[in-house]
């Protein structure tokens, strides 16, 4: 006899009687006519899928059972859930994604910590990326501490569950700042070291480092060419990494630039999920402008 086994599913399935359905009772279970999934290994968080060095993971809410509630403001009731976990051993930039195509009301929730110690409150993404799989699915993209961390996929309500891919990176680009969105960003290379070397630039040139996260694959421009600074820059556009090999693009003086020699202007088609800005500022240090569009 087939063992009893939680349902995680209602029990409406091709072959079963109206009369069936409607009763939900044990007594219209029929193995030979009802296909029931397992849950997945990773329902609960003891059984969290250990993300790793990252990629894109797909899963299944709907055979999960709701484990997890997510905060108030972000998410909450919540519905059927799946777990998973990785580790840094140093800073890092991570980003998380359910932009996929599925349209179910999808949250995300990133928790420092390790099953029985999550710390709260955790950080939660409901809707992002308008225009994309519907704008029920979430993105995160965040400096993290080194540390354990746990994320849970988790449905808004009862009603959304489903299959997923659950896009996950991680880049240890040290100091790296966050870029939100289009816009302007003024800084100051005052101080900055030397860790990075577009090709289009030379050794020995002082950097900074932004992150962005992208909803889908974008022309993204960078510029330096502005009125109120003098920055002699480059600009290097990087997919997936702070590294020369994750270069896709590199300037260094966008010649069409009214304001005046050396100035910098980049563009480049980026891939969905986490990508790198790097500014190279030659001496003299000092503040600067970037203009960041196509986002
Ligand atoms: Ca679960
Ligand atoms: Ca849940
Ligand atoms: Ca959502």
């Amino acid at each position: 006899m087939m063992p009893l086994r939680r349902f995680r599913r209602p029990l409406v399935a091709a072959g079963v009687a109206a009369s069936c359905v409607a009763a939900v009772a044990w007594g219209c279970f029929d193995p030979e006519r009802i296909h029931i999934e397992p849950e997945p290994p990773n329902d609960t968080c003891a059984g969290a899928n250990d993300l790793g060095e990252g990629g894109v993971f797909a899963g299944d809410t709907g055979p999960a059972g709701d484990d997890h509630e997510p905060v108030a403001g972000c998410g909450a009731p919540g519905g059927r859930d799946v777990w998973f976990r990785f580790t840094l051993d140093a800073p890092e930039v991570v980003y998380l994604d359910t932009v996929d195509g599925n349209t179910w009301d999808s949250v995300l929730v990133l928790y420092g910590g390790t099953c029985g110690d999550l710390a709260r409150p955790p950080l939660c993404a409901d809707d992002q990326c308008p225009g994309e799989s519907g704008g029920r699915r979430s993105q995160l993209v965040e400096r993290l501490e080194a540390g354990s961390y746990v994320v849970v996929v988790d449905g808004r309500d009862a009603a959304a569950a489903g299959p997923f891919a659950l896009r996950f990176q991680r880049a240890a680009c040290a100091g790296a700042i966050g870029l939100p969105g289009n816009g302007a960003y003024d800084g100051n290379s005052m101080g900055w070291d030397d860790r990075f070397r577009g090709s289009c630039g030379e050794p020995g040139v002082p950097d900074t480092t932004y992150y962005l996260g992208l909803c889908a694959p974008r022309e993204v421009t960078a510029s330096t060419c502005g009125s109120m600074e003098r920055c002699d820059s480059i600009l290097t556009l990087a997919a997936g990494g702070c590294e020369a090999a994750d270069e896709l693009a590199c300037n260094d003086d966008d010649d069409t630039c009214r304001f005046g020699m050396g100035r910098s202007t980049v563009t480049a088609t980026l891939p969905q999920g986490l990508n790198f800005l790097i500014l190279e500022s030659r001496s003299p240090p000092g503040p600067y402008r970037l203009t960041v569009s196509g986002m």
